[in-house]
Order: structure tokens, then sequence, then C-alpha cells
């Protein structure tokens, strides 16, 4: 599965088209199946229906955990390093790692989860988490983890989007100097689920939660009352593995379904190949588990590969905006793995961060999430990578599972802000406006994926049209990644940022219709439009426009009651940067928001707005402009 060189690369590329399943099939039979596979692939991107490894049994926890106990059990499979610098860091080696998930595994069974239900998980960054994520695994149940810093209601609609069962969670957080309530949020959150039947607390704060008698139960007080040992279930490689809901143009966030198999085998390869990583190394992600970077390069790619793999409860400016450095320095960290935004918060700390930390270790450096700019690009290269390491642009998608364009590190010739090249088994496909694939380099188009791969999306859950509607109805035949994109004149592949309603957050996306409906929720509002706007530090900020039904008169109270609000239904990731009261909204005479000039203006330039003739009345955007003084 190792690629070893560039000539490795290109051959891989090449066998992969032109034998697809020759390629993927000797890749799988790398890892432990419970019974081999019949066929490879069958596929179409009509319906969509996509099979991986057909008829193929497993159970990733094998892949995960009871190989690498077989082989060293007593390597790290995980270095926890907790919030406080002060506060010791733990490490579980494989054969404890696999021990808490069996344990907890039989847990989960004990109050009734069996395969195939959903298990809504929403816990900080402490080892638990992946000790339940991996014990759902084991047992066949469906995870949705549920980031942290997701609100009641958020928790709520998924829980019941997905029919959980059950809620994982933990008494409270902390991240930097902050305390977050866990167990009190769903508590609120579960009011309104019906299908809930059990909530498992683990503690991490030991601030005081209301118990519920015969549905709330501690994990420390379960886990003592089972058995250590829980042979894996087996699983179809077609078996939903679990479910991440994430925002799109439309509508409530949608559940994005991954399966056992394919799912397995590409990230595992994907993290390999693109970190080039070797045994012994030390990984450090600094992602979130509830988003997909979590789960496919901390969770599952990294214990697949057998890796030591860091895991930070933290924020990267606790206490100090070294901290990162710290870990890097104190772990003897060689890969580091980050977003965009993180490197220009830190960039903008200064250099005083970085003395005394020896960051020698280091070998990769790795980025995702959002475009990354040029400044940010070399100051990583230059201040952390010292010039001698790579780094990894991956680009990729919740949707895609991993890595689609990236480089290969100390293999591939990096660029800066260019995610480079596909991986093995990605063909990527620009396409015109009249939906036509532009052939030839020097050119730029949405970006589509012509042919399958082992992890791509098999269906939004509950609700398969959406999965086709959203994806595979742009671009009939093709899987529609949302992204725009140019392919320069070596055939490198640089992302530009997405084409659609969605806003990129410090890397978290965010649907504009979702926010629009929050703030719809609120006393007064008639209506809001929100979009993005370029922001130093972010990436992109919110910025909302909004009609209310009176005159406003203290409009800094009002402001703050409706981010009050937009925290409440959504999170606080989703709080507009800007609001701006208006008197109208620039429509076509259709009624469609014309969202491209809400654009401009929020952006601060309005010297060239485009095509405004399809506008109903023109006068709505001079009052706009009047307002931000742009006129
Ligand atoms: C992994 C992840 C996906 C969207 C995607 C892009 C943007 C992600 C990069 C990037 C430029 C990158 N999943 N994006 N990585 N843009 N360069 N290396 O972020 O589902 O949360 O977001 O993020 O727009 O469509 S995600």
């Amino acid at each position: 599965m190792r690629i070893n060189n560039f000539e490795e690369y290109q051959q891989a590329y090449k066998k992969s088209v032109e034998d697809p399943e020759g390629f993927w099939g000797e890749i799988a039979n790398e890892f432990v199946w419970k019974k081999p596979f019949d066929k490879v692939l069958e596929w179409n991107f009509e319906e969509p229906n996509v099979k991986w490894f057909l008829g193929g049994k497993l159970n990733i926890t094998e892949n995960c955990l009871d190989r690498h106990v077989e082989n060293k059990p007593q390597q790290t499979a995980i270095i926890w390093e907790p919030n406080d610098p002060s506060d010791e860091a733990v490490s579980l080696t494989y054969k404890v790692l696999h021990e808490r998930v069996c344990r907890f595994a039989n847990v989960l069974k004990k109050h009734g989860i069996k395969k195939g239900d959903r298990v809504c998980i929403y816990m900080p960054m402490i080892p638990e988490l992946v000790v339940s994520v991996l014990a759902c695994a084991r047992i066949g149940a469906i995870h949705s983890v549920v980031f942290g810093g997701f609100s009641a209601k958020s928790i709520s609609d998924r829980i019941n989007d997905s029919q959980c069962k059950m809620v994982i969670t933990s008494d409270g957080a902390v991240r930097g100097t902050k305390s977050i309530p866990m167990k009190e949020t769903v508590d609120d959150a579960i009011v309104t689920c019906p299908s809930v039947e059990k909530v498992i607390v683990a503690t991490r704060t030991r601030t005081p939660v209301s118990m519920i008698k015969g549905r709330d139960y501690w994990w420390e007080d379960e886990i003592k009352k089972v058995s250590a040992d829980c042979p894996a279930e087996e699983m179809d490689a077609e078996d939903p593995l679990f479910i991440l809901y994430t925002s799109g143009s439309t509508g409530k966030p949608k559940g994005v379904v991954h399966t056992c198999g394919g799912y397995m085998v590409y990230t595992t390869y994907s993290f390999v190949n693109a970190f080039q990583y070797n045994p012994g190394e030390v990984y450090f992600c600094t992602a979130d588990i509830g988003w997909i970077t979590g789960h496919s390069y901390i969770a599952y790619g990294p214990l697949a590969a057998g890796a030591i793999n860091v895991m930070f409860e933290g924020v990267p400016t606790y206490p100090d905006a070294g901290r990162f450095w710290d870990i890097v320095d104190k772990h003897k960290v060689n890969i580091f793995y980050t977003a965009p935004t993180a490197i220009r918060a830190l960039m903008g700390n200064g250099l005083e961060y970085l003395e005394g930390k020896d960051l020698s270790s280091l070998k990769v450096l790795g980025t995702v999430g959002e475009p990354i700019n040029e400044e940010a690009w070399q100051w990583y290269h230059k201040y952390i990578g010292k010039e001698k390491c790579p780094i990894v642009d991956t680009w990729w998608q919740t949707e895609t599972g991993g890595f689609m364009i990236t480089p290969l590190a100390h293999i591939t010739k990096t660029k800066p802000s260019y995610a480079t090249l596909p991986l093995p088994g990605i063909q990527p496909a620009l396409m015109d406006e009249n939906g036509n694939e532009i052939e030839g380099n020097d050119v730029s188009g949405n970006l589509c994926i012509k042919f399958p791969w082992p992890s791509i999306i098999r269906t939004t859950w509950g609700d398969h049209e959406r999965c086709k509607q959203v994806y595979f109805s742009s671009y009939p035949g093709k899987y529609f990644t949302g992204d725009g994109c140019l392919r320069d004149e070596d055939g490198y592949y640089r992302i530009t940022g997405r084409v659609d309603d969605v806003i990129n957050v410090s890397g978290h996306r965010i649907g504009t219709a979702e926010v629009e409906d929050a703030l719809n929720m609120h006393l007064g509002v008639v209506e809001s439009a929100v979009v993005g706007f370029p922001h130093d530090i972010k990436g992109q900020g919110i910025y909302a426009y909004m009609i209310m039904d009176k005159p406003v008169e203290d409009g800094e109270m009002l402001k703050k009651d409706i981010l009050a609000t937009v925290t409440r239904i959504i999170g606080p990731i989703a709080k507009p940067d800007h609001i701006l009261f208006v008197n109208g909204l620039p429509k076509t005479r259709s009624g469609k928001i014309m969202r491209r000039i809400l654009r401009k203006i929020a952006e601060g330039d309005v010297s060239n707005l485009g095509d405004t003739s399809t506008l109903l009345d023109p006068a709505v955007v001079d009052e706009i402009k009047a307002k931000v003084g742009l006129a």
C-alpha cells in the first residue's frame, strides 16, 4: 500500500484508473477480513449506488486494535494531552485501548444497544470519546458524533433525524480557561427526543449534574460491572459505520453515511501515503473528533495504521499561543496536521511564542479545512517546518471520507496554496457552466469526481433522494464537490473555495440557509440574508442583512439578543460577525435574493456589482451602500 517515490505514485495512479478493481482489491487484502470479499466494486452515479468489497465481512476495530495488540501490544496508541499543561499527559497502549473499548462495548450491549442502532456521542476531546466511537464500531452500532460546540437544539435535531437510542456524554468540558457544561446541554436536548432511552456520562470536570434514575448512568460505574472481553461483531463491508452531519446550501444539516469496508481501506491508505507515515513516528492532528478530520485522521486511519496518535483536549492559545509548539516539543511530534485558521491566528501572535521550543522532531506538516493563503503557507513552512518539512495541503470533504487531492510528503513537489495532485483512485474533472468537462491545463471550473473511491458517501441518512439531488444531479454521472478549482499549467490543482451557499468559517462548514433560519426565529425579524466575507483569521466571516418589523432603536442591544438566539439554535460557531439592519434586500423579479451583490457589499467592494439589470428595485442596493458608507 505504501508509495515510495514519484514514479511509484505515477504507476499507482495509472493502475488505479486502468484497473480500479485490481488496484483496490490488492490494497484491501492487506487488512484483516472475517470473510474475504467476492467482488471489489459495483456502482452507478445515477441512483447513486456504490458498493465496495461486496460480500466481505470485517470489523474495523479488529484492524484498528486487535491486530496491533497481537504484533505490538505495548506500543502507544494514544497520547492524551490535557487542557491544562500542568496536568499529566496520559498514554494508552494498543493493549489498554483495546481493553477499554471492549469493556465499554459491553456496557453499550448491557444497555440494550445492538448492531444497527444509532448512538449519539457528544463529548469533549477526552480518551473516552475515542473509546466510545470504537466501542460502537465494535458491536456494529452506528455512531453519530455531534461536535461539542453545538447547541441543545442542534443535538436534538440530529438525534431525531437518525433516532438515536442512546447518548454518550460527559459531565462537563474544559477548553482554555472555560468550563463548559455537556450533560446539561444533553438534558436540554433530549427533552424533545423520545427515541433516547439511556445516557452514559463520563466524568471530566466533576461538576454537579442531574442524573435521572433508569435513564442516566455513570461511565465509571458501568465499566466495573462488565467483562473486558467483547468479540467483534461481524459487519458487512457495506454496513453503515457512522453518520456525521454536515451543512449544505439548503435546509438542515444532512447525515452523511460512511460504511465499514471502504472507509477503513481508504482512510488507512490515504493516511499512510499522504503523510508517509513510518512505524514509531508520532502524529498530532489538532482537529476535534466532532468533525470528519477527527473521525478519519484521529480515530480510524491512524489507528488502523498502528500509529502513535496525539490527542489534544485544549485550544491553541491556552495557556498561550505557543501551546501547539509546546506539545510538539514535549511529545517529539513528527507529523503535525492543523487548519489554516489556526496558523493565521498563531502567526498573528508573533514569533516570541516559538522561542525556546524545539521543533526539530517535525518531518511533515499538514493543513486542511479551507484554502491556505500564501502568507500563512510561507510562515508555516519557514517558522514551523524550518524549510525542511513539506506542507501536505489535503483537500477533501466530510462526504469524501478521506483525502482526495494532496501531495505525498517528500514525494510530490509542493506549491503554496495548491493541494497539488489527486491520490491514486481519484479522478477529478473540472466542469464549465454548460456542464461540459474542461480538458487540458491552465483552466478552472467546478470540481467533480468521475469515478468512485472506497470512502465515497453512500447516502444521506433517511433521505437517499437528497444525496442524489445534492451531489449527483448537478453534473449527471459525476459527484459534484461544491468547490471551485483551477488546474495550472503543470496539472496541479488549487481549490478556490465553495461555489454554493456554504460558508467556511475557520474550516467549519456553515450553511447560509441554516443561519438565516435561526435569525428568522428571532422576535421581530421579517427576513434575513446571510453571506460570507473574507476574514483575516477565520478565512470567512458571516455577514447578516436583516429586515425588522419596526425601526430599530437600540441596535447594539438587539444585535446581542439576535446572537444569543443563533447560539441557542445552532451554536456559537454560527454567530454572524456583522449584522446590518436594512429596509429591503436586493431581489430579482422572480424573488430570489441576489447574494452576489450582498457578498460584494460585505467585502466592502462595490466598484463592480456585475449585472444588476434583473434587480426588482435598484434603490434597495443604494440604501444598503449608503448604510455601510460605500455609496
Ligand atoms: C476535511 C473538511 C469541506 C470543504 C471543502 C472545501 C474546504 C477542505 C481544503 C478545502 C481548500 C483544502 N471537510 N476545504 N480542505 N479547501 N483546500 N485543503 O474540511 O466537509 O468540513 O469541509 O472545506 O471547500 O468542500 S468539510
